[in-house]
């Protein structure tokens, strides 16, 4: 409750606030509000970048410094409202890497978790822990904390694709760790295809468990499954809120792919206007196919293929399809809810 405070009292308060600074402590009842809001209140800003746009920078970046030297040739995605933390959501990274013919982006592996979806051209792949996947457009690949990773392409196009990490996650945890390779590329001794088949085929190797909370053995979940279940699913009931809206897992597990990250794609029919929805983890979105527009909060956001927009906790998201849309997503619910803080609510009306 606000009061009106008498100047001697306010002179006092403020004395001793100086007197207890120098202790490096401070007075509680000065800031309780903003510590413990009624409701979210995020830096993160709404915001959309036009990957014509992106493309071009990142192809200028292409000319100036070498994959090798640069370790990753990377924009990061800076949210506007978080500029010079390395941080598209408070807990989230996202950059847009590109490597061209011929190069090769070092092995090393660290504890934070990375995962890729494929924008643009083709020719690239990822290793992760001893195998390669050929990156095709709208793929989603994932390299778990600690695992091995590096990048090269052999083919004859700039091959683009988006980096989600939890980088600011792991640096409010202070456990970030990482190591180089040993060599440039990592050796490969698992045929292409390896691990998706023994683990990303409804089927397990017969002895194989995993903890609940353990990253997948699968890599990859290649566009055209995910593309293909949701054209058969959109032949049936849609969801009001999302369109029809599916999440990536662990098959092993039915958890998601990694533990701190959650994966989503989902399909709007062309026109099709979703009622708005919200919840506390922030996301981050690619559109892979279509166009169209979202309202977050009140603010319009258009966009395009490959085009990448953000949403921020617990503000309400509706989207409008122009076209019939496909929508890749990422966002921390997964650390959100082993921690028994995530809440979402489908709502009516805006605000309401
Ligand atoms: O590909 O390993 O965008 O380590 C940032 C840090 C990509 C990667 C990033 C990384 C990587």
């Amino acid at each position: 409750m606000k009061m009106d405070i008498p100047e001697q009292v306010r002179v006092a308060r403020a004395q001793y606030y100086e007197q207890i600074n120098r202790f490096s402590m401070t007075p509680l009842w000065e800031v309780l509000g903003r510590l413990v809001p009624k409701s979210p209140t995020p830096l993160v800003q709404p915001v959309l970048w036009k990957y014509a746009e992106l493309r071009e920078q990142v192809m200028l970046a292409g000319r100036l410094i070498s994959a090798e030297e640069a370790e990753r040739r990377v924009l990061i995605l800076e949210n506007p409202g978080l500029r010079g933390n390395s941080s598209v959501t408070q807990s989230l990274y996202a950059g847009l890497q590109l490597i061209m013919p011929g190069e090769v982006a070092p092995a090393h592996r660290h504890t934070q978790s990375a995962l890729r979806l494929v924008l643009d051209g083709e020719g690239a792949y990822t290793a992760v822990d001893g195998e390669r996947t050929t990156m095709r457009r709208g793929d989603f690949i994932i390299t778990p904390a600690w695992t091995w990773h590096d990048h090269g392409n052999l083919g004859k196009q700039p091959v683009v694709w988006l980096d989600g990490l939890d980088i600011p996650l792991v640096r409010f945890f202070d456990a970030g760790f990482a190591e180089p390779g040993h060599h440039l590329s990592q050796e490969v001794n698992r045929p292409e295809g390896d691990a998706l088949a023994r683990y990303g085929s409804n089927m397990v190797p017969v002895d194989f468990m995993q903890a609940t909370n353990a990253p997948t053995k699968v890599f990859v979940y290649p566009y055209e499954q995910s593309r293909a279940a949701l054209e058969a699913i959109a032949r049936g009931p849609v969801d009001p809120h999302h369109g029809y809206k599916q999440r990536f897992v662990n098959p092993a597990t039915g958890a998601s792919p990694m533990p701190t990250m959650a994966a989503f794609i989902q399909w709007l029919p062309k026109g099709f206007e979703t009622l708005p929805y919200r919840s506390t983890d922030a996301t981050v979105y690619v559109c892979l196919e279509g166009e169209g527009e979202v309202y977050v909060d009140d603010q319009l956001l258009q966009f395009q293929e490959n085009d990448v927009f953000v949403v921020p906790s617990w503000s309400s998201l509706q989207m409008k399809s122009r076209r019939r849309s496909i929508l890749f997503s990422y966002s921390d619910r997964p650390a959100q809810q082993a921690l028994g803080l995530w809440r979402d609510e489908r709502m009516v009306c805006p605000g309401g």
